[in-house]
C-alpha cells in the first residue's frame, strides 16, 4: 500500500456564467431561467470554497474552463461571417442554442469525467474517462476541452492514463464522477468503486422514471469501469430510484455522497434500497476489511423534495490532516430546520467519523443546480504521481490571489440571457482565458490561441 491523498480539482467558473434553463430535470436550473446572473461572484464563490479547503489543509487544486460561447460550434452548425455576425444570428434564429453554446456548465467538475486512482486498477495507472454528458446539448460541447486540459494537467503517460469519452451514443450517456464513489480504508489502499446509473439501455428495462429523464446508463457505467480495469470485485453496480430522479435528483451525488469508509445517503437514493446496501455493506467489508460507516437519513427526517431542496447530500465530505472527517456542506441545508437536524442528530452527534461541518455558500451555482460536491472533481494521487502532475494548478495562497484579482479585472457582475449575443463578451473571455494559461502556468489549450 503507498501513501495517497485525495485531491480536489475544482473548476473555476467561466466569464460566461448565466440562467438559461437548460437542464430539465433540475428544478433548480428551471426555476432560475432568465434571472440575472453574477459571473464574477460564482467565480468568487468558487474560490472561497477552494481557498477554504485548502487552509482546513485538504490538497486543492484548480481545472480551467473551456471558451464560451462556443463559436466553433456555432460556425459547425452553419452561421458564418464575423464573430459578431455569428452570435447575433444564432441569437436571433435560436437563443436557446446560444445559451446553450454559452453555457458555463463546466464548472460542475464532478461531471468532468470519473478518474479512478492507480490502487484500483489492473495496470498500476490513474484511469480518467471524460465523461460525455451527451443528454443535454450545453454539457454534451464540454469533453473536448475537458479532456485537453486532463491531459495537460496529466500529462506523464508512465503514471495517467487518458481514454476518449465513450461513444455518442444514447447506450452510453455518461455522466462523470457525479455516479460513481470511491469506498476505501485509506486513500492508498484499494478500494470499492461504487457507479450508480439511472437507466438500462439493452434489454430496455420498465424500471425507469416517469418524469424526468435518467441521465448515466448501465452500458457506459459497465464500459468505464472496464476500460478502468477495476476488478469485478472491487466494483459495483447500482441502480437509481426512479423516485429519486423524478424528484430532480438527476444526478446520485444529489443523494448520496462517500468518503473513505463512509457513505451518507437518502434512504430512498436506490432502487431496491435494503438489498443495496446489504451489497455494499458486505463488499466494502471484503475489500477493506473494516465496516462501513452507513449514514441512511430516513425520508420522514427529509424528504426527497427537501434533499433536492437543501443539496444536503451534496456535501463533500473530506478528511482532515488529523484523520477526521469533516462535512462542507451548502449554506441552504444550515438555513433549513430539517437538514440542520439532521447534520446535528444524525451526522455530528451520532458515533461517525465526521466531525465537523462547515457551511459554505456556493449559491450562484446552487441556482444552476450544483452545491459544493458538484463543483470538484476528486483524484487520488500517490506522491510519486502528484510530483508528476503540472504543478501550476494546486492552489497556493499566491495562485489564490492571483486568480481573485484576475476575476475581479476579467468578469462582469451582471449577466443575462440576452447578453449572450454580444460579441465584446466572447473577447472578454478570450482575454481572460488567455491571461488564466499564463498564470496556470499551462500550454496553450485554446484554439484563439494557436492563431
Ligand atoms: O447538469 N446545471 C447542471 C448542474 C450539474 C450539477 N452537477 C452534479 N450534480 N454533479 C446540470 O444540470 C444548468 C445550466 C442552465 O440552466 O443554465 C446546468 O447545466
Amino acid at each position: 500500500m503507498s501513501q495517497a491523498v485525495e485531491v480536489n480539482f475544482d473548476a473555476i467558473v467561466g466569464p460566461t456564467h448565466n440562467y438559461a434553463g437548460l437542464s430539465y430535470g433540475n428544478v433548480a436550473s428551471q426555476k432560475s431561467k432568465n434571472t440575472i446572473a453574477n459571473p464574477r461572484l460564482a467565480a468568487l464563490e468558487g474560490l472561497a470554497k477552494m481557498k477554504f479547503l485548502a487552509d482546513l489543509g485538504i490538497p486543492q487544486a484548480v481545472l480551467p474552463p473551456p471558451l464560451r460561447p462556443d463559436i466553433a460550434t456555432l460556425r459547425c452548425l452553419g452561421y458564418t461571417g464575423s464573430d459578431a455576425a455569428v452570435l447575433q444570428a444564432a441569437g436571433k434564429d435560436d437563443p436557446t442554442l446560444l445559451a446553450a453554446v454559452s453555457s458555463a456548465s463546466s464548472m460542475w467538475a464532478a461531471n468532468a469525467a470519473t478518474v479512478s486512482p492507480s490502487a484500483d486498477t489492473a495496470d498500476g495507472l490513474v484511469h480518467f474517462s471524460p465523461a460525455n454528458l451527451l443528454c443535454q446539448l450545453h454539457r454534451s460541447l464540454e469533453p473536448e476541452a475537458t479532456a485537453a486540459a486532463l491531459r495537460a494537467i496529466f500529462a506523464d503517460e508512465g503514471a495517467f492514463e487518458h481514454h476518449r469519452p465513450l461513444p455518442c451514443h444514447a447506450r452510453f450517456a455518461d455522466e462523470g464522477a457525479a455516479n460513481h464513489t470511491r469506498l476505501c480504508a485509506d486513500y492508498g489502499s484499494p478500494g470499492l468503486e461504487v457507479f450508480v446509473y439511472g437507466k438500462q439501455v439493452s434489454p430496455p428495462s420498465p424500471i425507469a422514471p416517469k418524469v424526468f429523464p435518467a441521465r448515466q446508463t448501465a452500458e457506459a457505467s459497465r464500459a468505464v469501469a472496464r476500460r478502468h480495469q477495476i476488478s469485478p470485485d472491487r466494483s459495483l453496480f447500482i441502480r437509481q430510484c426512479p423516485d429519486a430522479i423524478d424528484a430532480g435528483v438527476f444526478h446520485n451525488d444529489v443523494a448520496a455522497v462517500g468518503n473513505q469508509n463512509v457513505l451518507l445517503c437518502h434512504d430512498r437514493a436506490f432502487h431496491h434500497q435494503e438489498q443495496v446496501i446489504e451489497d455494499l455493506r458486505n463488499a466494502f467489508e471484503r475489500v477493506a476489511r473494516q465496516p462501513l460507516h452507513l449514514i441512511q437519513v430516513p425520508s420522514d427526517e427529509l424528504t426527497l423534495a427537501e434533499a433536492v431542496e437543501t443539496y444536503l447530500f451534496n456535501s463533500q465530505i473530506v478528511t482532515m490532516p488529523d484523520g477526521t472527517m469533516a462535512l462542507i456542506a451548502p449554506s441552504e441545508s444550515r438555513d433549513h430546520p430539517r437538514a440542520r437536524a439532521v447534520i446535528d442528530q444524525r451526522i455530528l452527534a451520532a458515533d461517525t467519523p465526521i466531525k465537523g461541518v462547515h457551511f459554505l455558500d456556493v449559491r450562484q451555482s446552487m441556482r444552476n443546480g450544483g452545491g459544493p460536491a458538484c463543483l470538484r472533481l476528486r483524484v487520488v494521487l500517490t506522491q510519486a504521481e502528484l510530483e508528476r502532475a503540472h504543478r501550476g494548478v494546486f492552489l497556493t495562497p499566491e495562485l489564490y490571489d492571483r486568480l481573485v484579482a484576475w476575476v475581479n479585472r476579467r468578469y462582469r457582475d451582471e449577466l443575462r440571457p440576452e447578453d449572450l449575443a454580444d460579441a465584446a463578451l466572447l473577447d472578454e473571455s478570450r482575454a481572460a482565458l488567455d491571461e488564466l494559461t499564463q498564470i496556470l502556468d499551462l500550454p496553450s489549450l485554446y484554439d484563439f490561441q494557436h492563431g
